[in-house]
């Protein structure tokens, strides 16, 4: 018996020497220390021993079996250490890679066109008015003073929607909305979409204006030209050259185009391609607000004076950042837009 326990001892030893993980171990358990385990049949069997040798017997079993135990416990907590050093190891992280750089949104230029003109107005005290895109005749029209064959009242210029109504052509009804329903003195701008059937590299069906107006007793051209100029030069900068050139509008007399001194020549002309040897780059429409329209919203143009302007902002950004195409703007292409 003796023998056999010391030959259990040795095998047990040795196959805990050799197992790698835990549930090798908790099979060696099982094998060696388990309810059917080799060492508990040695301890049933110590009935078969005599009254004589049993003590000592006793002893080295239970002895045998505290070694196997501690073996066992020591070659579990190894196991355990060895597997969770693999995990680490395969689970590792490098945090010295360097991030993936994440795409920065920028603003669009006609965004960023719009506030430099936006900011220039409010600074001088005009407020932000806005109105309907789905416009009547009588506002969009007819208020402003064009005649009933004007072209562009025709299906060639104008979008008509269901019931006799149309895509506004301009932002210049909600200047007559907001004559309507105010009082001079006055200042205003209005920004949005506006929306015209036309449609090719200069022109696009839907566009945007800044259109803007100022009326009380005593407004003349000296204030629009001080206005628009200090408007034009927060965009295209400080020391451009300003110059007003006769115009016709239907709700403006008189009228006038304002351009600038062109920044790509110098205002030299020459072959240059921005202002096509001119030396002037046309940049907005203006006038003063023509007695009709005051009529029209009730005001005595007897009494109150005031001068309007529209600027297309497609036009502004194309110019000043030289885009050949205005559906650029539109088309969405990050390899465009992340250039402004
Ligand atoms: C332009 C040019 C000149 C204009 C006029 C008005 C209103 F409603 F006050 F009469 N709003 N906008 C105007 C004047 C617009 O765009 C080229």
């Amino acid at each position: 018996m003796k023998e056999k326990l010391e030959s259990i001892r040795a095998a047990a030893l040795a196959a805990l020497d050799g197992a790698q993980s835990e549930n090798a171990v908790e099979e060696l358990r099982v094998r060696y220390l388990g309810r059917k385990g080799e060492l508990t049949a040695v301890l049933r069997g110590m009935r078969d021993v005599s009254p004589e040798e049993r003590p000592a017997m006793g002893a080295l079993v239970n002895r045998i079996k505290e070694e196997v135990e501690a073996a066992i416990g020591e070659t579990l907590a190894n196991a355990r250490a060895a597997e969770r050093s693999q995990r680490v190891a395969s689970e590792r992280i490098d945090v010295t890679i360097p991030g993936r750089r994440p795409l920065l949104g920028r603003s669009h230029p006609l965004t960023q066109v719009t506030a430099e003109l936006v900011d220039a107005f409010v600074g001088l005290g005009f407020s932000l008015a806005e109105g309907p895109e789905i416009e009547d005749d009588y506002h969009n029209f007819e208020a402003l003073n064009f005649p009933p064959d004007h072209p562009a009242r025709d299906m060639q210029d104008t979008l008509f929607v269901e019931g006799e109504r149309v895509m506004r052509t301009h932002t210049s009804p909600v200047q007559i909305r907001v004559m309507e329903s105010q009082q001079p003195p006055l200042r205003a701008i209005a920004v949005g979409a506006t929306y015209r059937h036309d449609s090719d590299a200069t022109h696009s069906p839907m566009f945007h204006q800044i259109e803007g107006f100022m009326v009380d007793r005593g407004i003349t051209f000296a204030h629009l030209k001080g206005v628009l100029t200090h408007a034009v030069r927060a965009v295209f900068g400080e020391r451009s050259a300003v110059r007003l050139r006769p115009s016709f509008f239907p709700f403006t007399e008189p009228s006038a185009e304002l351009d600038i001194g062109c920044f790509g020549c110098g205002g030299s002309g020459g072959a240059c391609r921005i202002c096509k040897g001119t030396g002037w780059i046309e940049v907005l429409g203006s006038g003063m607000i023509d007695p009709n329209v005051f009529r029209a919203v009730g005001y005595d143009p007897e009494e109150y004076s005031g001068f309007a302007f529209g600027i297309g902002i497609e036009r502004i950004a194309m110019l000043k950042y030289e885009i050949d195409d205005i559906r650029r703007f539109f088309a969405n292409d990050l390899r465009f837009l992340s250039q402004f």
